[in-house]
């Protein structure tokens, strides 16, 4: 079994790949939802945009946190459910975290959400407001009560990521250092601990490289297990005449030593193509949050955020990006 630690998702949202894939290249093993986008920006009464957000499998159907700028343009995280993972209902009211203790510090803004079932929990880790951007992290086992927890990382820091499981006997997080600004550089980086506070074991994983991730590189849904090692999707951007492009690409992982790059394909899976990956409040942006994958089939159903704006889902095959990323690998 080419999946490992993968539960049977049988009622995966899904659509067989079109004759023709529209925008997406000839090689490229993904292909777009054709109801694209899934979340338009309004779907809540008082939201601007709904991007860069993170799903799951729960009970029979999907929950979600949601990264939802309102109209005073304020950025949030809600949470939302479906029974198909097609359509939504996201909460009008962001998510109000309860205090596992009384000296957290309160959250100026919360984004980009991720979402990751560890041992007996969703983990939720978003990108944070306490003195500038850096990591937050809580959890919650029903979609209605979420608990705060303290942040993994100090500003600045962006894209963190858990592992769904221990690696050795630690946690482990991908995240990016960056600066108080939309920062022009960024490498992917590992940590590990022991017991989701302290964090330490830092180790380089990926420098940003050519082309559509020339600039900076990021961490997008969680790892997926493999028995070939860790699958990582992760954005890359590009900085063009025009201001920066967000493409995302898939690179493969140790599974003992996740700081250590087996393969990593020199082209992207999606680049800003359609129009809503390219018109909206930040134009060229794909942005993955979140991956669904069926651990019998091997099907794999990915959303990302488009253009900061609305949400799209891409699908695809685990084995065929497996494939393009060891026959495309630098
Ligand atoms: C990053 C974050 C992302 C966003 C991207 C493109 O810094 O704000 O949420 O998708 O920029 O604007």
């Amino acid at each position: 079994m080419l999946l490992k630690n993968s539960k049977a998702l049988p009622n995966i949202p899904w659509e067989p790949r079109p004759q023709s894939s529209g925008a997406v290249s000839q090689s490229s093993p993904l292909w777009r939802y054709s109801g694209n986008p899934v979340i338009p920006r309004n779907l809540t009464a008082h939201s601007n945009s709904i991007f860069n957000s993170a799903v799951v499998p729960f009970k029979e159907g999907f929950a979600g946190v949601f990264r939802c700028d309102d109209t005073a343009r304020r950025m949030n995280i809600y949470a939302g459910k479906s029974p198909d993972g097609f359509k939504w209902t996201i909460e009008n009211k962001a998510i109000q975290f309860i205090k596992t203790k009384a000296d957290l510090p309160d959250s100026e803004y919360k984004y980009d959400p991720r979402v990751v079932w560890v041992e007996d929990r969703y983990y939720i880790i978003w990108c944070n407001g306490y003195h500038g951007a850096c990591i937050g992290m809580g959890w919650t086992q029903d979609f209605e009560n979420f608990y705060l927890m303290e942040n993994p990382f100090m500003p600045f820091n962006r894209n963190g990521v858990l592992f769904p499981r221990k690696i050795g006997s630690n946690y482990a997080i991908l995240s990016r250092p960056s600066d108080s600004g939309h920062t022009p550089f960024g490498d992917i980086i590992y940590s590990e601990s022991p017991d989701l506070t302290y964090w330490g074991k830092h180790r380089h994983v990926m420098a940003p490289s050519d082309g559509w991730q020339s600039t900076k590189v990021g961490a997008g849904p969680a790892p997926i297990e493999t028995s070939e090692g860790w699958l990582l999707f992760y954005h890359g951007v590009l900085t063009s005449c025009n201001g920066f492009v967000y493409s995302f690409g898939a690179a493969l992982l140790d599974r003992d030593e996740p700081w250590k790059v087996i393969a990593r394909a020199e082209p992207y899976l999606i680049a800003p193509q359609t129009v809503y990956e390219c018109v909206g409040d930040v134009p060229n942006v794909t942005f993955p949050c979140a991956a669904l994958v069926d651990g019998d089939s091997g099907k794999l159903a990915l959303y990302y955020g488009c253009a900061d704006t609305v949400t799209g889902i891409v699908f695809g095959y685990i084995q065929d990006v497996l494939d393009f990323v060891k026959q495309y690998s630098y």
